[in-house]
Order: structure tokens, then sequence, then C-alpha cells
């Protein structure tokens, strides 16, 4: 289990095969130097783990728990049912039913336990990032300053490629 005492916000993944997509997450977040910690604990395979391991983000009180899961992706509700830091999940892409699977069990929480859902893969890892980043920059004048940055950097690289032929 890893815990960083600086943490703000954790990345939570069902299984190390969802790092791949979730490196995106952390690069998002290491580009705005937000201290971050990441553990693969799965909701089914070791709930044990992920009971003990919320109980360490609910005593240092961290900004969001961005939960990666695929399949059957209960990872993001069981983590919102352990606690009330905002939960945002990210349904990975599946073999068999192309991440549809992952989208409907992570998106679709019954009233009571709030899991704010992203995209499936990769944009919703960026994204839910980004969610993390905005929901601190609330309460911080630098991060809302490099986040402000952020989208005005991306909007020249836009509109940049007007045409592309040149
Ligand atoms: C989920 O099952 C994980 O989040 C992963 O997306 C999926 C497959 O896990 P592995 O069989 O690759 O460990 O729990």
């Amino acid at each position: 289990m890893i815990i960083n005492e600086k943490s703000q916000i954790s990345i939570l993944m069902g299984s190390k095969s969802d790092w791949p997509v979730m490196e995106h997450a952390a690069k998002v977040l290491e580009d705005f130097n937000i201290e971050f910690e990441v553990n693969a604990i799965s909701a089914h395979r070791c709930h044990h783990h992920l009971q003990e391991y919320m109980c360490t983000v609910n005593q240092r009180k961290l900004s969001a728990v961005i939960c990666a899961a695929g399949g059957a992706a209960h990872l993001a509700g069981v983590t919102g049912a352990l606690t009330t830091i905002p939960v945002l999940g990210v349904p990975m892409d599946s073999q068999h039913l192309k991440g549809m699977d992952s989208l409907l069990s992570t998106v679709q929480m019954p009233a009571g336990i709030p899991v704010a859902t992203f995209a499936i893969g990769k944009a919703g890892a960026i994204n839910a990032a980004l969610f993390s980043i905005a929901q601190l920059a609330v309460h911080d004048n630098q991060i809302w300053q490099l986040l402000n940055d952020f989208r005005a950097k991306q909007q020249a690289g836009l509109l940049e490629m007007t045409d592309p032929r040149l």
C-alpha cells in the first residue's frame, strides 16, 4: 500500500493492468505539481485492503479519489461507500463489451452514494485529473492560474491548426 503523507489526490485502480491508461491522469497531476499516490487495490479481490486504505484516506482528508476499474467495475461505488471525499470514476475499456460494462457499473450509482463518472479510457483519465485539479483551484490561486494558463495554451494550440496543409 503506497501512502504519501503529502498527497492531495489518490489514484486508485482495480488492477495494475489499468496503469497504461491511468498514467495519463498521473502525468496531468505531475504537470500541475500536485502531490498524489497511486495504488492498485481491487474491490472484489482484496476488499479488506480497500477498507484499510480508505481509513488512511479519510484520516488524511485527501481532496479526491480517482477510481479506475473495468468490467463489473464496482471499485468507485465501493470506495464511495467508504468515504465522503469526492470519488471520480474512470471506466476502463474492456475486451468483450468495449467498456460499456465498466461505464454502466460506474455511472449507475443508486441515490445516496455519488460517483462522478468520466469518459471511458484515456480521455476520462485526463479529465478526472483536470476535474480534481479544478476542485483544488477553487481554494488555491496558484493552481487556479495554472489551470487557466493550461486552457489558454490548449486553445492557442488549436487555433494554430486551422489549416492542416500549412
Ligand atoms: C478490474 O478488472 C480492473 O480494474 C481491470 O480493469 C479489470 C481486469 O483486471 P485484471 O484481470 O487485468 O487484473 O477489476
